[in-house]
Parts: C-alpha cells; structure tokens; sequence
C-alpha cells in the first residue's frame, strides 16, 4: 500500500485532488482502515506490532500529504502572482514590453471625474473624518439623540459611544461651515459606513459625495437645474431623473432624485430592484437649524445641499451589475476598466 501511496501521490497537481486522495488512503473508508480491519483474525502479539506498523505508516503518510499540499498550494499562488502581477508605475512602456500596466479602479476614474468638474465650476474640496463625533454625523445636523432619523441610518459605534464611523458624508456641511463663511459652495467626497443588509444595491462601506451652496435667495429650482446639469456632465448625456420627496432632518424640503436604471434600460434588474429606476442622491434645501449649528444666520443666507451615491454611479457609468464587485479587490474584476 505504501508503495501504492507514494507514486500515486507525485502524481496529485491540485489540492481538491489532493484531498480526495487522503480520503482514499486515510479516510473512515480508506484504504489503511481496510487493513486495519483484518487486525481481528492476527494473534495478539502479532496484533501489537501489525498495530505499531500502521500507525508508523498513518504518520508517513499524513507528513507526505501535508508536506506535497504545502508545495502545491505555494505553486498555486505563485502561478496566481505571475497572472496578475501589475507594475503600479502605470505606463504603456510596460505595454510594449508585454507587461501588465495599471489602471484606475473605475472608482477613482469617477471619483476624479466628479472633482474635475465641481472644480470647474468653482467648488472648493474639502476633506472630513472616517471617524466622526456624535455632533458632526447626527446633533448639528438636526438630529437630536433619541431622534427616530438615527435609526435610517445603521451605525457602527464605538466603545465609548461618542463617537462613530460616519454614516455619511454631511459631516462635511458642518466641518465646511465651520472653515468657511458665506457665499460659499463646497463639495466633500469619501467613504461611509452602514451596517446594513448588503444585496447588489447596497454595500456597508460605499462612497457619497456632499455637496452644499450657501448665497442669497437660492431656491429649489436653482438645485434641480444645477443637479440635471451635474448628472449630464458626468454621463454626458441627458438621461432621465425624477424627482421625489424625501425627509432628512437637515434639509426642508427634502428630495430624493433617482435616475434610469442605465444597466436595464429601465425594464428592471436586480440593480434597480426591478422597478427601473436607481435612488442617486438626497437633496434639499438647507435647514434653518443646520446654518445655525455653522454659526450661519438663517433670515440673512440660504442654499441647498445633497449627498450623492458615487459606487451607484459608477455601476451606471460602467455597467456593472453587483455593487459588490466594487470593493472586491479582485485584479480579474479591475483589470476590465484599463482602457477608460
Ligand atoms: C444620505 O446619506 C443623506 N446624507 C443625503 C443628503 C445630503 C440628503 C444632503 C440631503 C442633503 P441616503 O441615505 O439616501 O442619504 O444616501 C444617499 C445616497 O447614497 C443614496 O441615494 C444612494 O445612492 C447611496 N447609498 C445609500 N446607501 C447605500 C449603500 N448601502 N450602498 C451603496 N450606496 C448607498
């Protein structure tokens, strides 16, 4: 049997195989569990060194296939390394050579995208925490503890209960008002996190970009042109929204503005949980309280402000149909974009 054993395992390439062929030897039905069933007719002095012998033979045998995984496992990702290994200086000299080059992640291109042109019409960027104070995520935002708003949004809490991973990036109106004074208008890119149910739509840590414009008289219809404007820039082309009412503490009125579903062509998908249209943003006209909370006075400014999904963004713009996919870190999966 050892014999059987040990050309039978040179032959093994991958580590499936590999545990099919320990079932075959040293598995309940195995083939050394075969032998040891004859132990009953043997003597039983015969039976204490056929029993030593055996388990001598179990020891070799398990060492060798532990040994043999290991090697195989190390050419399986070394074989892996070899297939998508990427040269992060991104140049097409690379190309030539026939090297992989890098890319953007389709994420980044969109990211950047979006900051090009709030830069062109004059937005100044700004940056704010991951981990954000109660005050920031919900208080000044009016959003008192005890509020039934918190709950829309599931949080991950820290410790001490004071503190938070940003829910999302509205931080950034009370940071921003607090850096600046009006006329201002801002945007704030970055990631937040929920802890929520994740489907093909939904991820517990996805990107928003805030946005806020605070002047004089300012009104609902200058937001929903500037939003049309921004979703054609960034399609470029004109693609069908709607506009809906929709409540978050800190704006009044508040809207939710959806687009087509652009993988389905609006006929419905698991995207748009087939009803052909994707939620992009939340919007609307700032809060009295929220310019307060900035130090802001409320009878003398206004403007609006919005937060927009930028992973649902960036599945329209690239058709990708899993939400999921984004932050997968799969080479396979971001390689697709190179040529954008
Ligand atoms: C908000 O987060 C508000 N702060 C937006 C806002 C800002 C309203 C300023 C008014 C004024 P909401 O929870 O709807 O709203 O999220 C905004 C967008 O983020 C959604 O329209 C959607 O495009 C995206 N989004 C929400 N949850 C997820 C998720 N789990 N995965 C991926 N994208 C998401």
């Amino acid at each position: 049997m050892l014999e059987d054993f040990k050309t039978g395992i040179e032959k093994v390439q991958s580590l499936p195989d590999m545990a099919q062929f320990k079932a075959e030897y040293l598995g309940k039905k195995g083939r050394l569990k075969g032998l040891m069933a004859g132990m009953r007719d043997l003597s039983p002095e015969e039976r204490s060194s056929f029993g030593a012998k055996a388990n001598e033979a179990k020891q070799f045998m398990e060492k060798l296939i532990q040994e043999q995984s290991t090697r195989i496992e190390l050419e399986e990702i070394n074989s892996r390394l070899d297939k998508e290994w990427q040269d992060i200086s991104w140049t097409d000299r690379l190309k030539d050579k026939g090297q992989q080059a890098a890319g953007l992640h389709p994420l980044s291109s969109v990211m950047r995208g979006l900051e090009d042109i709030f830069l062109s019409m004059g937005f100044d960027i700004l940056d704010g925490p991951h981990i954000e104070d109660e005050y920031h995520n919900f208080e000044a935002l009016n959003i008192p503890a005890n509020h039934p708003a918190r709950d829309m949004q599931d949080t991950f809490w820290f410790q001490d209960k004071k503190h938070l991973l940003r829910t999302h990036t509205s931080n950034i109106q009370i940071r921003g008002m607090e850096q600046h004074k009006p006329p201002f208008k801002f945007v704030g890119p970055g990631k937040v996190f929920r802890s929520e149910a994740l489907d093909a739509s939904h991820e517990a840590a996805f990107h928003q970009l805030e946005g806020m414009m605070v002047g004089k008289d300012i009104s609902v219809s200058h937001m929903i042109h500037f939003l049309r404007t921004l979703l054609s820039e960034i399609f470029q082309k004109e693609i069908k929204v709607r506009l809906r009412p929709g409540f978050f503490p800190f704006v009044e009125p508040g809207f939710e503005l959806d687009y087509e579903c652009l993988l389905c062509g609006g006929t419905g998908c698991s995207v748009c949980k087939q009803v052909g249209w994707v939620e992009a943003l939340g919007c609307g006209m700032v809060h009295p309280n929220v310019l307060k909370a900035g130090n802001i006075d409320p009878r003398e400014w206004n403007g609006f402000a919005f937060g927009l999904g930028v992973d649902r963004l960036t599945m329209m713009r690239y058709h990708i149909d899993d939400v999921r996919h984004i932050h997968s870190g799969d080479l396979l999966f971001s390689q697709q974009f190179k040529a954008y």
